[in-house]
Formats: structure tokens, C-alpha cells, sequence
């Protein structure tokens, strides 16, 4: 398909699918609000992962061995950095086999996963879309043996190489596909993980065998002809459009209803399929349990099934600032629980930027700092301002309980969490037109710092607020401000929320992992003239049938001239 945008011509959008299908659905409704929510009620309940997917995650494509993920988690501990979870990137795995680990890296799984669980801390490792094609690999073998890979025109596997080399790729929009590989997940599930991320399901593709003999026909035109400027093109142009390529993304099929549909016009569905596939297997193997799950590629409807992460971003600051602007369009669809690699993907971070980038994460549902093999190392315990980076991951566990809440109604009542201001407030244009603030939940507003250097910011202020600077989770200073701009200071180890009038944000006392968190004594900070009420949320974080009315507590916010008070639920 192709959207334009305004592309052609600003003022008109034309969609055009290639096949000539295309299913349009138009919803109307009486705001924003309403449309945002009309449109989830047609596409199902967001998804609702454990609390503890919550805290605080530390990622790393290169971590190879349970020695290294323990010493990654001690480091943590050791300095009071608080920490939920670590994911194993594809390096956990043998050869870059799907469900599979190393033996010598990870010779106990089991044991190594309840160790790490006892010190509050989950391993979430990765599984990718592609099943190596080996004879002998129980996946391949029974993948094979069940018909489940997408099939070429002539009927063979469709095969392309990505990591763990020639692989298949499950034909996830078949039921029965589906639910081999949700299976497929049992036996890390028995050794005791919670949590997965699914990657490489749009799918990527390195190359085809196909494509790499063109390439090399083509590079051989170049040889043998008179070199040009043109010539360089086509050489360059051989080889660069290996990955991905669409010849060869229309070049495979899926069976739906026993009918073949080539790759390309169901791209989309690939990911969400495999999404589906996962969940419905823990549906299976773990009833009544919720399991963490984000995934890379997805489309609308999977939204029921995880959440995903924000993809490849790299260590630059415009990227910290494009991740704040992805959050509502996700939210839109129903992707709820999210977030960006902190610190960027690709690239080598600054300390500043890192800093920076946490500072978002406090208030995204997916906490998780992730870089990429061979960037610089970027665990906070490996920087000279770590303990400010501690301190704003501490502000993350007092809020966790409020945060959580403001989640779980957002998700149970068909609701965005992270809204433009242009949802609350549309009869305002200075709010209309604000895209580096966003309103989070239903009492606070976001305004992250997103500029290097920067020792402040100014904020637009769509109604009288109140701002709490916090630097840690018990450093922090209130300010009442009127609705208009203020120019706020903010120096490195400090950022903002803010807080409508006769609303509060209950801070609990914090602590190293959200298993370990006391949510029945907070501090409100709230600037409260006339009474109002905070609806808390509270539940055991697993079960996969909460009910809203009973999980709430109601806090009746008495009008006092203080901006903090106690109270105990
Ligand atoms: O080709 O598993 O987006 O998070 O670290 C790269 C290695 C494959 C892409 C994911 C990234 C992950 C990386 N993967």
C-alpha cells in the first residue's frame, strides 16, 4: 500500500493498495477522545503485561554468558540502581537457534532463572522469526514435518538467510502454524521465564540465494563494461539492495484459508501473526498468568497480544525527541505497553544523552536501556554521573505504583495513556499545536528535555499546574505555575511532571525492584483547593481477569494550603 500524505499534494491524502483491495473503515465521533476510543472498542482490549515489566530493564545485544548477565545484575544491586529485569539478545542462544541456549554459557537455565527471580530480577530472552533449516533441529524437523513454513510458487520452502543462517519462516497467518510455535516456547517457560521479546518478524531478511546470484550478475555486467559513474550506481545498488528486498518478499506465500496470498500484501500481519502465535501459547501452557511480551513488528489487533518496543533508534538526541512523538500514534492503535531502546540502539551515547533518555523512560510503561553489539557500553554503572541516572530511575519506583494504575485504567477503559494536548484541549491553539509535551494519564502532563546542552526548557501550560522537579525520588521541588509559557529550569539530573489542580501524584517510598515496593503508604504531591479524588488501581500484577471497580481505592484530596500530605491505604 501506499499512504501520500500530503506528499503530492499537501492538501489531500491518497491511499492506494496494489491489488486494488482496500477495506476503509470511518469512524466519527465528537472528539478525539471519543474517536481514539471508539476505534479500540472495534479493536479489542490492549494487551496487559505483569507488573513487573514495569521496572527498570537492562538490555544488551552481546551479553553471552549467565556470568555476565550476573555480574550486569550485581553491578546494579551493588549500587542501588533498581532493577526488574535483563534480556538475553540472541547471543543466549546456540548458534542462533531458536529456542535453544548455549550449554556451556548457560549450563543450569533453570536453576539461573530462579536464582535471579529470588533477587527480584527476570531474564527476558529474544526469539526471532526465522527457523534454521537443519535436519535434526527439533523445530525445523517438526516445522517441516507439519507443512508450517511459507511455501514458494512451486510448493518448496520459501528459505532466506538471517542470523542462525538458511532458515524458514513459519506461515504465522495459519492457525495450526500458530500453534506449533506457540509450543515452541514451553520449554523456556519451564525453566522458569516470564517474559519474551519477538524480533526479525517483519520479517528481515538478509538475502536469498536468488538475490545474491543477481547481484553478483550484475556486478559482473559492471566488470566487464567500461567503468562509469552509472556503473558505480549499479555495483553499489547490486549488493546494497540485498536485505529486504521486495522481489523477494513477493516472492513467498502464505496459506489462508487454504488459499495462497503472496508475502507482500499481508507484510504487516507477519509480525502480529507471530505475536498471536506466542501469546496464545502462554494462553495455553501458562492460563491464568500474564507474561511480558514485545515484539518488533506487529499491526493493529496484536495490540491484544504484547506491546513493542520502538525499534532500532540510534544514540542521537533528534531520536530521543521522535521517541516522545511515536507514543501517541502507538497508544492510538492500542499499544499501550511500550517504549524506546534508552540510551539509543545504534551508535555511541553521551552520558547527557543517556540522562536524558531515562528521564523519558520514568514515565514509559517499557523501561529497558538496550544498545547494540560493538557501541559503547551503556549500563549506567558504566558512566561518572551514574548515580544521577540512579536517582531518576528511583523516581520510576516511587511513581510505579501510580504509574501502573494510570496503565491498567488506560488499558481496562479503552483509553491512551500518553495523549497529545490537542485530545484534552481542543478548543486550545497554543495546546493544538505543542508536539514535544504530552499528557500522561489523567491527572499529569510529560515535557522531557530533548536538546544537548540544555539547562531548561519552556513549557506550555494548557491550565494552572503543578510542576514537580524532581531529581530523585525524594529530592524533588513543587512549584504552583498558571496555565501559559514558562521557561522551566532543568538542569542535567533534573525533570519535570506536572500536575493538574485538585489532582495528586502519590510518590511510595521506592525501593530496588517493583516486587519490593510498599503500596499502601504514599506522599501525595498535589495542589489541592477544592476536593477531588484520587482513583488508584491496585491488583496482584498476574492475573489475567482484573476488574476495575474492585482493584480501585478512592483517595478523597481535602483542600490544605500544603503541597504534600500522607496518607496510608
Ligand atoms: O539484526 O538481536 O531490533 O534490538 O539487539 C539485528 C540483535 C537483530 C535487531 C533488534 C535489536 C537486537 C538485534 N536485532
Amino acid at each position: 500500500m501506499t499512504w501520500d500524505l500530503g506528499y503530492t499534494r499537501s492538501d489531500t491524502a491518497v491511499i492506494t493498495s496494489e491489488n486494488g483491495n482496500l477495506d476503509l473503515y470511518v469512524l466519527e465521533e465528537e472528539s478525539l477522545t471519543e474517536l481514539a476510543r471508539s476505534f479500540r472498542r472495534l479493536t479489542g482490549r490492549s494487551y496487559l503485561p505483569p507488573r513487573w515489566a514495569f521496572g527498570y530493564i537492562q538490555s544488551r545485544w552481546g551479553y553471552a554468558s549467565e556470568t555476565e548477565v550476573r555480574t550486569v545484575a550485581a553491578e546494579h544491586r551493588k549500587r542501588g540502581i533498581p532493577l526488574d529485569g535483563v534480556c538475553l539478545d540472541i547471543d543466549y542462544m546456540e548458534d542462533f537457534r531458536n529456542f535453544t541456549w548455549r550449554k556451556d554459557a548457560f549450563p543450569d537455565l533453570k536453576h539461573f532463572s530462579e536464582d535471579m527471580k529470588r533477587d527480584h530480577i527476570r531474564l527476558i530472552p529474544i526469539i526471532d522469526a526465522g527457523i534454521r533449516q537443519e535436519e535434526g533441529y527439533e523445530p525445523y524437523d517438526s516445522g517441516k514435518a507439519g507443512g508450517f513454513f511459507c511455501k514458494k510458487e512451486d510448493g518448496s520452502d520459501f528459505t532466506a538467510a538471517v542470523w542462525p543462517g538458511v532458515c524458514c519462516f513459519p506461515d504465522f497467518l495459519r492457525e495450526d502454524a500458530r500453534r506449533w510455535f506457540g509450543d515452541l516456547y514451553r520449554p523456556l517457560l519451564e525453566a522458569g521465564i516470564e517474559g519474551f521479546w519477538n524480533d526479525m518478524n517483519e520479517p528481515a531478511l538478509f538475502y536469498t540465494e536468488k538475490q545474491v546470484d543477481e547481484a553478483f550478475r550484475r556486478a559482473g555486467e559492471v566488470r566487464s563494461g567500461s567503468v562509469d559513474y552509472e556503473a558505480m550506481w549499479r555495483l553499489k545498488d547490486a549488493f546494497n539492495s540485498l536485505p529486504n528486498n521486495m522481489d523477494d518478499y513477493r516472492s513467498f506465500r502464505h496459506e489462508i484459508g487454504g488459499r495462497p496470498v503472496r508475502h507482500d500484501l499481508v507484510h504487516n500481519l507477519y509480525g502480529a501473526g507471530m505475536t498471536r502465535a506466542a501469546a496464545d501459547g502462554f494462553r495455553r501452557i501458562r492460563p491464568g498468568e500474564r507474561l511480558l511480551l514485545f515484539s518488533r513488528s506487529s499491526f493493529i489487533g496484536a495490540h491484544r497480544n504484547g506491546g513493542i518496543w520502538q525499534g532500532d533508534n540510534f544514540s542521537w538526541w533528534s531520536h530521543l525527541k521522535m521517541a516522545v512523538q511515536m507514543l501517541p500514534g502507538l497508544n492510538l492503535c492500542g499499544f499501550l505497553y511500550t517504549g524506546c531502546d534508552l540510551g539509543g540502539f545504534g551508535c555511541n551515547v553521551t552520558e547527557d544523552l543517556l540522562e536524558r533518555f531515562l528521564q523519558l523512560g520514568v514515565f514509559t510503561p517499557l523501561m529497558r536501556n538496550h544498545s547494540a553489539l560493538h557501541t559503547r557500553e551503556q549500563e549506567i554503572y558504566r558512566f561518572s554521573i551514574w548515580e544521577t541516572m540512579r536517582d531518576t530511575v528511583s523516581v520510576r519506583y516511587a511513581l510505579l505504583p501510580y504509574l501502573y494504575s494510570e496503565f491498567m485504567k488506560a488499558a481496562l477503559r479503552d483509553e491512551m495513556l500518553f495523549r497529545p494536548l490537542a485530545f484534552d484541549y481542543p478548543a486550545d491553539r497554543r495546546a493544538v499545536h505543542t508536539q514535544d509535551q504530552l499528557m500522561l494519564g489523567g491527572d499529569c502532563m510529560i515535557a522531557p528535555v530533548y536538546e544537548q546542552n540544555a539547562a531548561g526548557r519552556y513549557v506550555y501550560l494548557p491550565e494552572d499546574m503543578l510542576l514537580i522537579r524532581f531529581r530523585s525520588a525524594k529530592d524533588y521541588d513543587l512549584v504552583p505555575l498558571e496555565k501559559g509559557d514558562h521557561w522551566i529550569d532543568l538542569a542535567l539530573g533534573e525533570f519535570p511532571l506536572f500536575v493538574k489542580k485538585n489532582r495528586a501524584v502519590p510518590l511510595c517510598p521506592g525501593g530496588e525492584s517493583s516486587e519490593l515496593l510498599d503500596d499502601t503508604a504514599f506522599t501525595l504531591l498535589g495542589q489541592i483547593e477544592k476536593e477531588g479524588v484520587l482513583e488508584l488501581y491496585r491488583d496482584d500484577g498476574r492475573t489475567t481477569s482484573p476488574d476495575l471497580e474492585s482493584g480501585l481505592t478512592r483517595i478523597t484530596l481535602v483542600p490544605d494550603n500544603s503541597l504534600t500530605r500522607k496518607v496510608k491505604v
